[in-house]
């Protein structure tokens, strides 16, 4: 297809079937601070490498979408200015323009899905906004529509987490808990919001992701994954950052997609440390799940084709 252009690692394993795990850039422009970006975009490309798939790390570089960026791209991205957020709505302009852009959740789905990568690995979604219910992130409408499952720690409680699983749901979208019963808060290991079912294996989530292909669905899954208990974030502390964060976006009067990146930011510098952890953590966490899952689904395709010969 004009203007995707995969990796050479990343195409030989697609190819063969092997296991692949897509990986979004938003994270690396708009999400953490430098060099925590880059460290933490090299950690998570290892992590899907040690639950058995191939990273495939997906951006626009110089109007080119790309499937797989090498450390260096990676470094280079960390440093462009003035990046553009690729959402469904930015991908044909920054294509037509020629731009290196950033894929977000929404965009990278919809990258992964091109290329055929049904796993992909970020830390949280986007949802709906608290205070703006009709702030809703477009991540929430692509899980509707393209059939990738996303793998991640739920959303951050800089958002309206219940209004953020009702859409979920208007959407058609499965909320799967990976060794949990409730949505992860991102820091938190609970929102306490139900999800619609649990599970306990990558085997179980990729039965899930094989059944919905073959149904046809056409949906995304979403798949939360607490952040490891040694690196959860006190919830209070937690609302308390969150709630300042909020107040001072409100307060400049930060609109649209700035929203996110900001509030990102503020959370960042209010909580130091130890909010670092618990990102980079859940982050690399959800990588190696990810990479599971995607390997479990490749095994689990050969004995259903095998299956399917016998019949
Ligand atoms: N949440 C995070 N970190 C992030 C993002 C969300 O904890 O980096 C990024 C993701 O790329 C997500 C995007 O897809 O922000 C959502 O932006 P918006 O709310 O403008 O849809
Ligand atoms: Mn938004």
């Amino acid at each position: 297809m004009t203007n995707l252009h995969l990796e050479g690692e990343v195409h030989a394993a697609l190819a063969e079937n092997r296991p692949v795990v897509a990986l979004e850039s938003t994270l690396i422009t708009h999400g953490l601070p430098y060099p925590d970006n880059v460290n933490t975009a090299l950690a998570m490309e290892k992590a899907v490498r040690e639950g058995g798939a191939t990273p495939a790390t997906i951006a626009v570089i110089g109007g080119e979408i790309r499937v797989g960026l090498s450390a260096l791209e990676i470094e280079q991205l960390a440093h462009a200015i003035n990046v553009r957020k690729c959402s469904r709505r930015d991908i044909a302009i920054a294509v037509a323009r020629g731009e290196t852009a950033a894929t977000t959740v929404a965009g990278t789905m919809i990258v992964a899905a091109m290329a055929g990568i049904r796993v992909f690995a970020t830390g949280g979604i986007g949802g709906v906004h608290r205070g703006h219910p009709f702030d809703v992130s477009a991540d929430l409408i692509e899980l509707g529509r393209t059939p990738v499952a996303v793998v991640c720690s739920g959303a951050k409680s800089i958002l309206d987490l219940p209004l953020t699983m009702e859409v979920l749901e208007t959407h058609g979208v499965p909320v799967i808990g990976y060794q949990t019963d409730t949505l992860p808060a991102f820091y938190a290991r609970s929102s306490g919001l139900p999800v619609d079912i649990r599970v306990e294996t990558p085997e179980e989530v990729a039965a899930i992701i094989i059944s919905a292909g073959r149904l046809n669905m056409k949906h995304g899954i979403l798949i939360g994954v607490p952040v490891p208990g040694d690196d959860e974030l006190d919830a209070a502390i937690a609302e308390q950052i969150i709630e300042q964060a909020t107040a001072d976006a409100e307060a400049q009067g930060v609109t649209g997609k700035a929203v996110t990146p900001f509030v990102l930011a503020r959370v960042a510098e209010l909580s130091g440390g130890k909010s670092r952890e618990a990102n980079t953590s859940l982050l690399v966490n959800n990588s190696r799940t990810a990479g599971a899952i995607a390997s479990a689904l490749a095994i689990n395709e050969d004995d259903l084709d095998e299956l399917d010969r016998d019949m």
